[in-house]
């Protein structure tokens, strides 16, 4: 995944209208789209041919047997999809199947070794470290981590120079962007606070002039 702007647009709608006007708003601003269930099961995979000619990543938190995870990885990469973020508490036979997937397919993926809610501390985060070894050990293009907990970012950035470190959290869920990006995340993902936005453009190109100035310093 080519990182530039450093900012992926999380695009959680169910009115694909809506999201095509928000799309052709910030498209140039960001380096990827991430869609997820509320996208997918409202239209199915056919948004895919609106959104082709950019980075789309398939949140689907792929959370199953080897074989059933294989299965959907290779759909969503033949619908389109450049990349796809997994679950690693499954352990490391379901992630290689959705590696395999995505080097077949040129593809990148995703581990969430900490998800941006409260409720990730009662079982994900006691296991993050593991986590992030599983990681690095299958060859993950990057992790998924909280942008509104920076402390959290900086301990798995100390960890890994080499994966890319993707992080939700920011504005509805509390994050700063800049903190993030201080902290040593390579792109946040935001949704609503674009998304819901009067004038998401305005919104989106706010975000970035929070990030310049942290990557300027
Ligand atoms: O830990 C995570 N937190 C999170 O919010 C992992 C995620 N994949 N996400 C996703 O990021 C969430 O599903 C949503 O699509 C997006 C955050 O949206 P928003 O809070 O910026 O609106």
């Amino acid at each position: 995944m080519l990182v530039k702007n450093r900012l992926i647009l999380a695009l959680d709608l169910q009115d694909f209208e809506s999201a095509k006007r928000i799309v052709e708003e910030v498209h140039d601003l960001v380096d990827g789209i991430k869609i997820g269930y509320p996208l997918l099961l409202s239209h199915g995979s056919s948004v895919m041919g609106e959104l082709d000619e950019k980075n789309v990543i398939w949140d689907l938190k792929l959370a199953d047997i080897p074989y059933i995870n294989g299965m959907i990885a290779r759909k969503a990469f033949e619908s389109g999809a450049r990349g796809l973020i997994a679950h690693g508490f499954v352990g490391r036979d379901s992630l290689l199947s959705v590696k395999d997937a995505a080097q077949e397919n040129d593809g990148d993926f995703f581990v969430v070794v900490e998800m941006s809610h409260p409720g990730s501390k009662e079982f994900i985060n006691l296991r993050s470290l593991d986590l992030l070894k599983l990681a690095l050990d299958v060859d993950a293009t990057g992790i998924i981590a909280p942008g509104n907990r920076p402390e959290r970012i900086e301990l798995y950035r100390s960890l890994t120079e080499k994966m890319l470190i993707l992080c939700p959290g920011i504005g509805a869920q509390g994050g700063d962007a800049g903190s993030a990006i201080k902290a040593g995340a390579d792109c946040v993902i935001v949704g609503r606070a674009i998304t819901e936005s009067k004038e998401p453009r305005k919104a989106a190109m706010e975000i970035l002039r929070g990030l310049s100035g942290e990557i300027d310093s």
